[in-house]
């Protein structure tokens, strides 16, 4: 059986974002069944959980007969992979999938995390007045440049939904409770038509119950491992 680890509570506007939504989702798509193991903070320093995540983080995945494997996109190559499912025949288009995946979380996510991170945890608001242009604009020339290598394709790679479509729908989210994608209707066009697809709904859906399920006492914070 495959775990995957979770958070038992996040703050309100975390809750369906946590990304352990992708490796759920990733499950989902390719009809493997799964458990989860819900964790606290208190979990996230012990050294048990550090050999499985070696960060602390969520999510890991763990299973029978197998290393505990982390990072989600090693996570989602991992099961697209054995399961001969979410990535391209071709070679050629198997290695562009692989490179969008990567540039999904090396190239895009980090512009699209400095604002939320602004906007959730930036506390002096003379800072995060200072800060929010420039993180913006960076933010939006991302944005366009995927938008621009997008065109009017329905998915990235080839004409086939891939683990690369996963790992940038899913990037997307970070700038969600913005307007920024707007500017760029093939994008949004792109999101929606991604996040429509059943494997996702239940992903996200089952993330918000566990967390609706517990409570911040849940959590443990502030306790030592
Ligand atoms: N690069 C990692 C990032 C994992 C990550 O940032 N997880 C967050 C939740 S979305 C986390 O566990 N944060 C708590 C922490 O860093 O202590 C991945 O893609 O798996």
């Amino acid at each position: 059986m495959i775990t995957v680890t979770a958070f038992k509570w996040v703050p309100p506007f975390a809750s369906g974002q946590v990304r352990d939504h992708r490796v759920r989702w990733v499950l989902n798509e390719v009809g493997w069944p799964y458990e989860m193991r819900l964790i606290d903070a208190k979990t996230q320093k012990d050294p048990a959980y550090r050999a499985v995540q070696p960060f602390g983080q969520v999510p890991a995945m763990e299973e029978e007969g197998r290393p505990p494997l982390f990072e989600t996109g090693a996570i989602l190559l991992d099961v697209a992979e054995r399961s001969g499912k979410l990535l391209p025949q071709d070679d050629a288009e198997k290695a562009q999938t692989r490179a969008w995946l990567i540039a999904a979380l090396n190239s895009i996510e980090p512009f699209l995390a400095n604002v939320a991170e602004v906007d959730f945890f930036m506390k002096d608001e003379d800072v995060k007045a200072k800060r929010r242009p420039d993180v913006e604009k960076m933010a939006r020339q991302r944005l366009g440049e995927l938008s621009a290598a997008l065109g009017d394709r329905d998915y990235l790679v080839g004409d086939q939904f891939t683990v690369a479509d996963m790992m940038v729908a899913s990037v997307l989210k970070v700038v969600g409770h913005t307007d920024m994608l707007d500017e760029w209707p093939n994008l949004v066009a792109y999101r929606d038509r991604i996040f429509a697809r059943p494997a996702y709904q239940k992903a996200v859906a089952d993330q918000r119950a566990d967390h609706a399920r517990h409570s911040p006492a849940d959590m443990k914070y502030g306790a030592s491992a």
